[in-house]
């Protein structure tokens, strides 16, 4: 994709570009024999993504820590689809004890899981740590999805398995992956304090994302199993994300206002991703307005995806043997 069709919204090799909405990059699609796992799906890019996947009949289990927030969505969506199948789960991605009750709650539903969209994050936030001790830009938009995502695993690729139908697992990054410390990840000091950069350790969180979702793309291909792994920049969409930069995001659209999106044309990548027939068995990508980018040479880089991976695996039994 271009900077002039970004600009212009001119469709790109799948045919959509960044003018596309959710519902058209959706349109004619039967998911009514799918059932996905939104995370951060009270708000956002993720209602949005909730309400367009109900609307093509797939059951949605939007998985939120606010669950006032996460009721007032649901509602919201039955006022307009009456015959919307929505449920509500309580996930606290900040927390790891958190993830795995989540996990132990839906896998008790006994639901089969088709798609898993790890949509929540927060950008840019203040010097913070986790109940579990780690930076909380790090923690919650790559740790507790990583944790997420190898619990359901077995699940979603069994569903693969019993079904015939291929399993999707989409993990919403961004374009500032590119923007993150030199050595891409900090692996020997993820905690410094004096050293923070609430930007850079949010381009940090979203190319451990890419990172990941490559790494699980290759493992998955190696087993043999029916389930795909990409990884989506949205674009750049005015949402509660911004709401420990606002006047900064604000003085920054006045500049760049050709490029922002509204909230149906941000939830497009995703669902196109998620749903769209063109993509049967496309994994290890990377998207950018319905469309496959490239990332940065970091994001590519297979040595630090698999470094990422026993890193991520050590934090998190040391962070459960201590619980
Ligand atoms: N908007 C953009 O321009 C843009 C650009 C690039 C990438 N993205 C990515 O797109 C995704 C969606 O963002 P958005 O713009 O739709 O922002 P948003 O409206 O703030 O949505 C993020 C969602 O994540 C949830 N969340 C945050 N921390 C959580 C936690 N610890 N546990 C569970 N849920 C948590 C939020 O819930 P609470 O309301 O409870 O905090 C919210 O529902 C994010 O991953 C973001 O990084 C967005
Ligand atoms: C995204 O994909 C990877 C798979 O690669 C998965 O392990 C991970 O938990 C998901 N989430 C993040 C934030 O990496
Ligand atoms: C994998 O999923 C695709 C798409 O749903 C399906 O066409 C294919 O037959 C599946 N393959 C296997 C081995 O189940």
């Amino acid at each position: 994709m271009s900077l002039i069709s970004l600009i212009t919204g001119k469709p790109g090799p799948s045919g959509f570009g960044s003018a596309s909405t959710a519902e058209q990059v959706t349109e004619g699609i039967d998911a009514s024999h799918l059932t996905a796992i939104v995370t951060g799906g009270a708000s956002g890019i993720g209602a949005e993504t909730v309400r367009v996947l109900a609307l093509r009949g797939a059951h949605v289990i939007i998985a939120a820590r606010n669950l006032e927030a996460a009721n007032n969505a649901k509602q919201l969506i039955l006022e307009e689809n009456g015959a919307a199948r929505v449920d509500v789960l309580k996930l606290d991605l900040s927390s790891l004890k958190s993830v795995r009750e989540f996990a132990d709650s839906f896998l008790a539903m006994d639901l089969p899981l088709n798609i898993l969209l790890n949509n929540a994050g927060v950008m840019f936030c203040p010097y913070q740590l986790s109940e579990d001790g780690i930076e909380m830009q790090f923690a919650t938009n790559h740790l507790g999805h990583f944790h997420l995502t190898n619990l359901l695993l077995e699940k979603m690729k069994r569903t693969a398995r019993e079904t015939g139908v291929e399993g999707r697992i989409v993990n919403l990054s961004s374009i500032a992956h590119k923007h993150t410390y030199d050595e891409g990840i900090q692996f020997d000091k993820i905690n410094d304090q004096s050293g923070y950069s609430d930007k850079k350790a949010y381009g940090q969180s979203k190319l451990a994302i890419i990172l990941h979702a490559n790494e699980l793309s290759r493992r998955l291909q190696a087993e043999g199993a029916n389930v795909t792994i990409n990884s989506v920049h949205p674009g750049l969409i005015m949402t509660n994300l911004m709401r420990h930069s606002f006047l900064l995001m604000q003085i920054l659209k006045v500049f760049t206002y050709i490029f922002w999106k509204n909230v149906p044309q941000g939830a497009a990548t995703t669902c196109y991703v998620a749903l769209h027939p063109s993509l049967k068995g496309v994994t290890g990508t990377y998207f950018l307005d319905c469309n496959k980018f490239t990332a940065s040479p970091l994001a590519t880089n297979e040595e630090l995806a698999k470094k990422l991976w026993d890193f991520s695996n050590k934090l998190i039994n040391s962070a459960e043997q201590r619980a």
